[in-house]
């Protein structure tokens, strides 16, 4: 049986909507992708609070199909660069076709990923595709992909939010970091998020975002 609970809301104006709709907006204008970080360490309770409101997200029938390892040990570290390197030197010199290379050019992305080393803390996500109940039967979990893709990019803004850069990183196949990390084998990894601070002098790609005119049209 459904049990239901009364709802806490605040209502705001619409002159305060406005406003702090405007002021998010300026904010998340500000985000750009680093792909150059400081070795700088980082309160590592802005990422365990932006886990939290990451794990705040909807889900299909709210199973919360996510997992988030935190990676902060240097050797770790080290064995995802390699492992990381080995496939993208697979993916830019063999796999990936022509047009997809051509459509990397203006980010100058190569199978290099220093990053993966410097950076002080790497975050996996992992999609839970099914989880194993008390009577080690499988429960089958819905819409996995769209749940932890909405989870995802509330921990990218939560981190933002809370001033540190931030790299989404998808190294193709990414299954050498449930090795690493010992996930079990329900858990696929779905992102590998790079945070801390830009190294100094950080230059990012000089690239637009499309105009409200081409990404929305009001019926
Ligand atoms: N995974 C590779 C290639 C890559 C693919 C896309 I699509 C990007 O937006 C960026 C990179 C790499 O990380 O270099």
């Amino acid at each position: 049986m459904a049990k239901f609970i009364p709802l806490k809301f605040k209502n705001s104006s619409p002159p305060e909507m406005i406003r702090k709709s405007e002021e998010f907006f300026e904010e998340l204008a500000q985000r750009r992708t680093v792909r150059f970080f400081s070795d700088k360490s980082i309160p590592e309770e802005v990422i365990i609070n932006s886990i939290k409101a990451a794990g705040r997200a909807p889900s299909g029938a709210n199973f919360q199909p996510w997992f988030f390892a935190v990676v902060k040990d240097q050797a770790i570290k080290s064995r995802i660069r390699l492992a990381a390197e080995k496939e993208e030197r697979a993916f830019y010199n063999n796999v990936a076709p022509p047009e997809w290379i051509k459509a990397l050019e203006p980010f100058g992305t190569n199978s290099e990923k220093p990053f993966l080393e410097n950076a002080p803390y790497l975050i996996v996500v992992f999609e839970r595709k099914h989880s194993v109940d008390k009577n080690n039967h499988i429960v089958k979990h819905y819409y996995t992909k769209e749940s932890v893709g909405i989870a995802a990019g509330v921990l990218l803004t939560a981190l933002h939010h809370s001033g540190l850069a931030t790299l989404t990183h998808t190294p193709s196949p990414m299954n050498f970091l449930s090795e690493i990390l010992n996930r079990p084998p329900n858990e696929k990894p779905f992102l590998l998020l790079v945070c801390g601070y830009p190294a100094e002098n950080c230059t990012v790609p000089d690239i637009k975002k499309k105009n409200i005119d081409e990404i929305m049209t009001i019926y």
